[in-house]
């Protein structure tokens, strides 16, 4: 664990091998199966209050694909007990303590043949509210991203910039959607950062990443035959933050309440939901189709 806390503090990213056993992976991959037909009932992206459905009519596969769940923990008993797991908490306390709040519950999927599926270099600070600027990198927060298939170069893995999470806020990709075009090694130099160095965290099924706030981090299209499904959840000292719902409190594992609580949905208590979110972000929905001429 002292050799996890180091790796993470000096390079950004920590990998914990064999997280989660094959029978406890067997076991998610079908719950997270389902999570997808759930989604794929809604016809655009999906949002009851924290609970979203990002749906997305992919030009490219021409099929309505699911790109993103967040926190089905209140829909799934499954998923609700994962999150806040004894395995979750071993990896977590010695960063965080023994209060902890989450932040991010998701699960993504990059459905084979699907056009957008790459995510542009960034740092998770740039979705967060708060005063997370001020967190410091491993003390406060701790992000999670556990491979739920076998994470390759191919099927677009997590790539990450070992050493970046010291530089501060970048404003990488910060002008426009995240899943819009990929970055280009010139909007990496210019901040300072190296493409030499980017390193893909190739990982099997059962592995865990973790990475911090300002780590630089994005992923590549998925160019193979099979999906890269992956669930991110993100933790926070809960003293350094008022967002967040509970996982441990003392160390106990702690349920969903009543009431959801804001962790990246700010409009929470003014739109509730539940509604459909219709505006596209695809660059086929800005740029409008011109006809062809007639002849
Ligand atoms: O799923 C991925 O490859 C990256 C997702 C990500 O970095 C994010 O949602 O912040
Ligand atoms: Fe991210």
């Amino acid at each position: 664990m002292q050799e996890l806390v180091e790796q993470l503090n000096t390079e950004g990213y920590a990998i914990v091998r064999g997280f989660l056993s094959p029978s406890e992976m067997a076991e998610l991959s079908a719950e997270v199966d389902k999570m997808y037909q759930e989604g794929l009932r809604h016809h655009a992206t999906y949002r009851d209050r924290n609970l979203l459905f990002e749906v997305l009519n992919d030009p490219k596969a021409k099929r309505r694909v699911v790109l993103q769940a967040h926190w089905t923990a209140w829909i799934s008993p499954l998923m609700e007990h994962m999150r806040r797991s004894a395995k979750f908490f071993s990896v977590l306390a010695p960063f965080l303590g023994e209060d902890i709040k989450q932040i991010s519950h998701q699960v993504h999927w990059k459905p084979p043949g699907a056009k957008y599926t790459s995510y542009r270099f960034h740092q998770d600070a740039r979705f967060r509210e708060g005063n997370i600027k001020d967190f410091d990198y491993v003390r406060s927060s701790v992000t999670t991203g556990l491979a739920i298939d076998r994470q390759t170069v191919e099927n677009g893995a997590l790539r990450i910039i070992p050493r970046s999470h010291r530089l501060g806020y970048l404003g990488l990709s910060d002008d426009g959607p995240i899943m819009v075009g990929q970055t280009q090694d010139e909007e990496l130099r210019r901040a300072s950062l190296d493409p030499s160095k980017i390193m893909t965290c190739e990982m099997q099924p059962g592995d865990l990443l973790l990475w911090t706030l300002f780590t630089v981090h994005g992923s590549a299209p998925n160019v193979s035959q099979y999906d890269r499904r992956f669930m991110i959840n993100s933790y926070v000292r809960a003293s350094d933050s008022e967002r967040g719902e509970w996982a441990f409190r003392s160390g106990v594992s702690t349920a969903l309440g009543a009431e959801p609580q804001i962790c990246k949905y700010e409009q929470l208590r003014e739109r509730p939901g539940p509604f459909y979110i219709e505006t596209d972000w695809t660059e086929e929905a800005r740029t409008p189709v011109v006809a062809d001429a007639p002849p």
